[in-house]
């Protein structure tokens, strides 16, 4: 046990009434929403590296946090207390999900070696640490940019050595993911793609992204995982361009290399807003295409073009996402994780709880209101009634493939009708939205 935590009680659910700001107002894990319990449906977990790795340092200093287990070194007696001062966390504040990305876990390596023999002798730590407790891992992933050797690309790097040293850390990030039971492995290319286009060859780095993703997969059904694997997209940051931009970028890479059916994406608001899109049009297009899986809930701020990487707190934006969500079917391996830290001022042990706290309240709110959206059928039938005649007449014949393109146009000149435009009435929809942000 850290002692860091010991001034904190375990966060309860108090209501909307309470006045502590160490307890929850929304989050009931228990009230059954639309059939499942807000727990089941959100599956929110703690990510190890904004919370416990992070010490606050920016580009212009250093850090600020002065964790106890933040020693000089980052060797397995570190990693240990990092761990205790972990679970101490989890233990109070209730989630029951976490994730992490090898390197946060573990005692730092320079040589594929050490690295193995450093993540084994944390991995035992960890078994024992959730042996103990309810929790569970929503999914582990491999940090493949921290480090300098991955300066020039992870999968994509032009030294086949380096890409070594990845397959490595996949390979044991993976096994590591499904010896702990869990739900999803995720792979975020942060440096996979390029500064400049002069010293790159992009046709043969997307080769090779998608020869190393197709490996990953066949490794997952070799050691029998049954989670499932998402690719995280984002458009840039840290590199100028990145390969896996936005959720339809992903989806056309996935279909080129034949891989459609076994990987999904793991949706995170600030880096789709990065690429100009909203929230919710990154849900809907993953639902569209049929691999919709997690999502890392975060926000951006609205004047900085950056991953500022801030707790949720927009309940109208959060909202219309979990509505999409829910449309879609919800979570199934995927889940709510908090890709999110505190700001570099937010330096006490509270800081750590208000921020958790105040997402997982959101969350909740935004589940209650998605599901009152859902059950008032207003949205989704408006939108069905738009595109009914789809569903019969030439609408039909056309999407069976029973028209050809002359056999269409032949049916515009028979009923020879110039066709009135229909008001869209987004603001009556807006309006609807607004009503039911509570
Ligand atoms: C960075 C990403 C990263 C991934 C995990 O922008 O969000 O934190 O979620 O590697
Ligand atoms: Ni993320
Ligand atoms: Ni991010």
């Amino acid at each position: 046990m850290s002692g860091y935590f010991n001034h904190i009680d375990p966060i309860k659910f108090e209501g909307k009434d309470s006045d502590n700001p160490l307890a929850f107002k929304y989050y009931d894990a228990n009230k059954k929403v639309m059939g499942k319990t807000m727990a089941e449906h959100l599956r929110m977990a703690v990510c190890y590296w904004h919370t416990f790795c992070w010490d606050g340092f920016d580009v212009f200093g250093g850090g600020t946090f002065d964790r106890p287990w933040h020693g000089n070194n980052n060797d397995q007696a570190a990693a240990e207390a990092k761990l205790d001062a972990a679970f101490d966390f989890f233990d109070r504040l209730g989630n029951d999900f976490w994730c992490f990305h090898d390197t946060d876990v573990m005692a730092a390596a320079n040589t594929p070696r050490e690295h193995v023999e450093n993540f084994a002798a944390i991995l035992d730590k960890i078994e024992a640490k959730m042996d103990s407790r309810d929790i569970k891992l929503l999914w582990g992933t491999a940090n493949m940019f921290s480090h300098p050797r991955y300066m020039a690309g992870a999968s994509t790097n032009p030294n086949p050595d380096v890409v070594a040293f990845c397959a490595l850390q996949v390979q044991k990030a993976m096994e590591a993911t499904h010896r702990l039971g869990g739900s999803g492995y995720v792979l975020w290319g942060g440096r996979e793609g390029y500064d400049t286009i002069l010293n790159t060859n992009v046709k043969q780095e997307m080769e090779q992204l998608g020869r190393f993703v197709t490996m990953a997969v066949e490794h997952k059904h070799k050691i029998g995982f049954k989670g499932d694997i998402w690719i995280e997209p984002k458009p840039h940051e840290p590199t100028k361009h990145q390969y896996d931009r936005d959720v339809a970028t992903v989806y056309g890479f996935l279909k080129e290399y034949g891989l459609e059916k076994e990987v999904g994406v793991n949706i995170e608001p600030n880096h789709a807003t990065l690429a100009g899109n909203s929230f919710e049009h990154e849900v809907e297009m993953a639902n569209a295409f049929g691999i919709f899986g997690s999502i890392d809930f975060n926000r951006g701020d609205p004047q900085n073009g950056w991953d500022t990487d801030q707790f949720p707190n927009d309940l109208r934006e959060n909202t219309m996402a979990l509505y999409y969500i829910l449309k879609g079917g919800g979570f199934k391996n995927g889940g709510a994780n908090f890709d999110a830290k505190v700001r570099r001022q937010s330096r006490d042990a509270e800081d750590l709880f208000y921020a958790h706290i105040g997402g997982m309240d959101l969350l909740a709110r935004a589940l209650e209101n998605a599901a009152g959206l859902i059950e008032s059928e207003k949205l989704s039938g408006f939108v069905q009634d738009r595109y009914a005649g789809w569903d019969k007449g030439i609408g039909k014949d056309m999407m069976s493939g029973k028209l050809s393109l002359s056999e269409m146009a032949d049916a515009a000149l028979k009923s020879n009708l110039s066709p009135e435009p229909i008001s869209g009435r987004q603001e009556h929809l807006e309006n609807i939205v607004t009503l039911a942000v509570k």
